[in-house]
């Protein structure tokens, strides 16, 4: 069950890597975006080519909050507030956001999305599970059975989340990183990409996978 998918028009927020997914992914279910608002240029990316682009968040006032949807296109990493603030700022506005499914995803009709959440290509949203406010499943992410997953988190490309998991708000899952079942993230903690979490995470703490080591090679 997904909120607010309502085939109204579409403003996308923001204009670089995420979003370019999103416009993609939205474009390919014959959904209008009436404009993209970025303050860097995107016109080196083709995906954008045909949408007019507006430089300023408060050239929104040209689209009344009744007449259109925004999708946010501005992704999460570590340390990064900027989705949270953006969100807060266009709602405050009266405008509401889109849940976003790829239809290359799998969601179990028994599982929620809640407003805004994003679910790309290739990911799967099993039945019991709770996807947050503006969380981002992002490529391949799996979120197993009765996962209650807080708002505005970013699963990263692949990682796997398995059953019963509970995560607070703004957690970010690294790409490949695996959580086993049943453990609990506390708000805005980090799972590192790669890394495999076993047990329980404190607000803000940090579980780092091994890291790659990097050094010339000795001549022989
Ligand atoms: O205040 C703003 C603002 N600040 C930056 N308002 C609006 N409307 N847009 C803003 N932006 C825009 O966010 C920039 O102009 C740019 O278009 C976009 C950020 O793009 P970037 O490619 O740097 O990051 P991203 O958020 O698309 O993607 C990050 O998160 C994804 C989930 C990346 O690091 C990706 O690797 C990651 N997959």
């Amino acid at each position: 069950m997904t909120s607010s998918q309502t085939g109204m028009p579409i403003v996308l927020i923001g204009g670089g890597g995420h979003a370019s997914v999103l416009a993609d992914i939205l474009t390919s279910q014959n959904r209008e975006i009436c404009a993209v608002v970025s303050p860097d240029d995107v016109s080196t990316r083709q995906v954008f080519e045909n949408i007019p682009v507006l430089t300023s968040d408060k050239e929104i006032a040209q689209f009344s909050p009744q007449s259109v949807m925004l999708v946010n296109g501005i992704g999460m990493l570590p340390f990064s507030g900027l989705r949270c603030d953006v969100t807060k700022w266009y709602t405050s506005m009266g405008y509401r956001f889109e849940t976003v499914v790829s239809e290359q995803s799998l969601v179990s009709k028994y599982a929620v999305l809640e407003e805004g959440g994003q679910v790309f290509p290739g990911a799967i949203v099993q039945a019991g599970a709770v996807v947050g406010k503006q969380t981002i499943v992002n490529t391949g992410a799996i979120v197993e059975h009765d996962c209650l997953i807080g708002p505005f988190n970013h699963l990263a490309p692949g990682c796997v989340v398995c059953g019963g998991v509970k995560t607070g708000k703004q957690v970010f899952i690294g790409a490949n990183a695996t959580v086993t079942q049943g453990s609990c993230l506390g708000d805005q903690s980090i799972v590192g990409a790669g890394a495999m979490l076993s047990e329980d995470l404190s607000a803000k703490a940090v579980c780092y996978s091994s890291r790659s080591v990097i050094k010339p090679h000795t001549e022989k």
